[in-house]
């Protein structure tokens, strides 16, 4: 069996990983000729618990091998990012791209598989793609939509145990898909139809946002009122039937921030729930950015002299080191812009050095700093001793009991 994974990233290459290990000989395919490169001689482009012995283990042992262009293979998957436009419409230019390329590849009795996140609709336009090129397959091929769940930092665990969901064009295909993933998957594998599946994979990212926009809005409220969210939400959680999440300084990642939109943008006027929560979750940061920026104006005014100020944090959440779409990185950004000439100090623990801030020791800022700023809630930080000589903005929970 060989399989041809389009898209070598965050999860195309732990999946072609996982899946060389359990035998199957992979060609991973990515545009990018140094993460090939990389990726040929064993080393891994991103960062991933335990993955890199992993990679080192299938490539020495000719399991897997990466090039920039796709070869022939039995199985083709589609792991590729799928952004949003400018107007928050979803862009699947770079699936649609990576399916012309394995096009001239298929023959009768192969699997094609999309597992990037897609609009609903998305695997029904690529079959009919593949079919006005190859008119020769009809009904000769096997075409599924299966999307990831994984989280970033467990995901060799997750890849293998978590259950999955397999929506084929048809019966067959579906039926072919599970095969396929019962190679490597222990979880259970959910057969249903590919809109479904599409749908089942933008509802579960959808549903993390709309609950942490319910945590957002309360802090907002409790912020107002003076009470203390964290103990509020712990409270409330003693119901029996009550779980709300954790407010924070926004919503970030490439995942829970960017799927709703794939709903919103199809369903403007059914999808009021699902916009409003993106909208929260987009405000709660810019609100953390207004809130900092108050108290170095009243800290100025009452003290004559402008602040040392500690942005702790830069990443999408805690103890990991990716920053993309970071509302912590969007609030450090907006604070430096407003506040020119003052002293503030930048801290993200699991970065060593980033193209546009200088990056601050932790201990350090906040010992240095007049006013400290929680932005992510590494767990570093929570060794940091509460000083009540400084100001402290704790926007996810460093102190809460
Ligand atoms: N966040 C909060 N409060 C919370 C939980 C999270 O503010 O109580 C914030 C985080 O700080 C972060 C953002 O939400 O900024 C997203 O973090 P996350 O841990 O909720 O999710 P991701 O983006 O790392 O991974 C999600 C997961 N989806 C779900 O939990 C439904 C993962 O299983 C998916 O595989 C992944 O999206 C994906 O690739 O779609």
């Amino acid at each position: 069996m060989k399989a041809c994974f389009m898209g070598l990233g965050y999860i195309g290459l732990p999946t072609a990983i996982i899946a060389a290990k359990h035998g199957i000989q992979i060609i991973g395919v990515d545009i990018n000729p140094n993460v090939v490169e990389m990726t040929n001689q064993g080393k891994l482009h991103i960062v991933e618990p335990g993955m890199q012995e992993l990679l080192q283990e299938v490539v020495s042992d000719g399991r897997l091998k990466a090039s920039t262009v796709p070869e022939v293979s039995d199985a083709y998957f589609m792991v590729v990012p799928t952004p949003f436009k400018g107007n928050h419409e979803p862009d699947i230019s770079y699936v649609e791209s990576a399916t012309r390329a394995i096009i001239p590849f298929l023959k009768e009795g192969d699997l094609y598989v999309i597992e990037s996140t897609s609009p609903v609709g998305t695997t029904d336009k690529m079959t009919n793609l593949i079919f006005n090129l190859r008119p020769d397959l009809r009904d000769k091929i096997f075409i599924a939509y299966c999307p990831e769940r994984v989280l970033p930092g467990n995901v060799i665990y997750e890849l293998v145990h978590n259950d999955r969901v397999i929506g084929g064009v048809n019966e067959v295909s579906t039926e072919k898909a599970v095969e396929f993933y019962s190679q490597f998957v222990q979880g259970t594998l959910h057969r249903t139809n590919c809109k479904t599946a599409e749908m089942c994979k933008l509802t579960e990212n959808s549903s993390r946002d709309v609950q942490i926009a319910f945590a957002n809005e309360l802090s907002l409220i409790c912020d107002k009122a003076g009470i203390n969210v964290w103990e509020l939400i712990n409270l409330a959680n003693k119901h029996p039937r009550v779980n709300i999440l954790q407010p924070g300084c926004g919503v970030g990642g490439h995942c829970i921030a960017v799927d709703p939109y794939f709903i919103t943008a199809d369903f403007p006027i059914e999808s009021q729930i699902i916009a409003k929560a993106r909208e929260i979750n987009n405000y709660k940061a810019f609100w953390c950015a207004e809130k900092v920026e108050n108290i170095m104006l009243k800290f100025e005014l009452e003290h004559q002299r402008k602040p040392t100020i500690a942005m702790m944090g830069l990443a999408f959440k805690p103890d990991i080191d990716d920053l993309r779409e970071a509302p912590a990185k969007y609030i450090t950004t907006k604070v430096m812009q407003s506040c020119n000439n003052a002293d503030i100090l930048v801290v993200e623990p699991n970065v060593k050095e980033h193209k546009v801030f200088k990056l601050t020791d932790y201990k350090e800022a906040y010992e240095k700093a007049d006013i400290i700023v929680f932005l992510v809630a590494h767990s570093v930080f929570k060794s940091l001793p509460y000083d009540d000589k400084k100001i402290i903005l704790d926007f996810c929970g460093i102190y809460k009991k």
